[in-house]
């Protein structure tokens, strides 16, 4: 039975388990359940067979990764599984680990659009994580071009409502895990290694990110249209996107053009907005070439916003400049906060 929209642990602590612990994000996840020191029982670590067998420090102790079988999750009384582990590896073992009693916080793009399953960014809608409690025991973790962009959507869309959105985004290379950052690296020695992508990286912008659909959109461009009417609730805002990918090794950065249904009254209101929102750090001094940066987001959780300015070519609206690690807020960091909503 759910208590406060969580899991009833009945006072004791969960115990957790990380699905594909050996990848970017998988990392990742260890890394910042240590840091914010999740409570947790027991902790299992699983890969697939390639990476079962390895040792992986967690919380000053080692662990040996457990191959991910269907079995896997048996009589462990695992509570809550973070999954980082691809979409196809996701659709046929989160319903076996929810089986089994755990609530799955899965980082693919396999459940996000499902209709029993809650999209989550706990500043945003952390109402909807409790959906699964009782229901699919799925929680989708949007994609990392969709959170960064709704944590600052969110406090605007309450105060002034959103007609249209326009997506620009400068995408980083750690978004296609260790391949993207190989293939940058190989790049700037010289050697044009695409093991990651159709072009070399280096010295290029590749419009393209995901596969290409029926409608000449990427995959991750309906990805971010989707998902943004999902976790706002609302269909009727429109919502279009091209996503790039840049040689960046981490943290996505996002030109913003949005559109008011009502109007503001100046730029600094609207700054003063977003520095007093959660999960927001505003980096807006132009005058003193202050603005949000990919090097300096990296490492860290907030969402820097910046760049904040009227979009003068319409009645009420603004652009700005939006950049967050992609691995941690757009990823690891965001479902370990979904995590703690479970626990709370
Ligand atoms: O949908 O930057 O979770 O390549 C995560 C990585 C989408 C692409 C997702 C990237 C993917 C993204």
């Amino acid at each position: 039975m759910a208590t406060q929209g969580g899991l009833n642990l009945s006072g004791r602590k969960p115990n957790i388990a990380v699905v594909g612990a050996t990848g970017l994000v998988g990392g990742t996840f260890l890394r910042v359940l240590e840091e914010r020191k999740f409570p947790y029982e027991k902790a299992y670590l699983f890969a697939s067979a390639k990476s079962a067998g390895k040792t992986v420090a967690f919380d000053g102790k080692d662990y040996v990764i457990e191959e991910l079988t269907e079995t896997a999750f048996d009589g462990k009384g695992i509570d809550i599984a973070l999954f980082s582990a691809g979409g196809g590896t996701s659709e046929k073992f989160s319903p076996i680990a929810a089986a089994a009693g755990a609530v799955v916080v899965d980082n693919s793009s396999q459940w996000r659009m499902d209709p029993d399953v809650p999209l989550v960014v706990p500043e945003v809608n952390p109402e909807d994580a409790a959906a699964a409690i009782g229901g699919k025991g799925i929680i989708a973790n949007p994609n990392c071009s969709t959170i960064q962009a709704v944590v600052v959507l969110k406090p605007l869309y309450d105060k002034y409502g959103i007609k249209r959105v326009i997506y620009s985004t400068y995408q980083a290379v750690a978004g296609s895990g260790i391949k993207g950052i190989k293939d940058l690296e190989e790049g700037i020695k010289g050697n044009d290694i695409c093991v990651a992508y159709p072009h070399p990286i280096f010295g290029n912008c590749l419009p393209h990110i995901d596969v290409f659909l029926d409608n000449g959109y990427t995959k991750e461009e309906m990805k971010m249209v989707n998902e943004t009417h999902k976790i706002l609730h609302d269909d009727r805002i429109g919502v279009t996107a091209t996503t790039v990918r840049v040689p960046v090794f981490t943290s996505h950065s996002e030109s913003i053009n949005v559109e008011f249904e009502k109007p503001f009254g100046s730029d600094q209101e609207i700054k003063d907005l977003l520095a007093a929102s959660p999960g927001i750090v505003l980096r807006d001094d132009p005058a003193h070439n202050v603005y949000p940066l990919a090097r300096e987001a990296t490492d860290t959780d907030p969402v820097y916003v910046g760049r904040i300015r009227r979009d003068e070519s319409v009645a009420s609206g603004i652009n700005f400049w939006c950049v967050a690690d992609n691995v941690r807020k757009g990823a690891a960091t965001n479902a370990v906060q979904i995590a703690e909503l479970l626990i709370r």
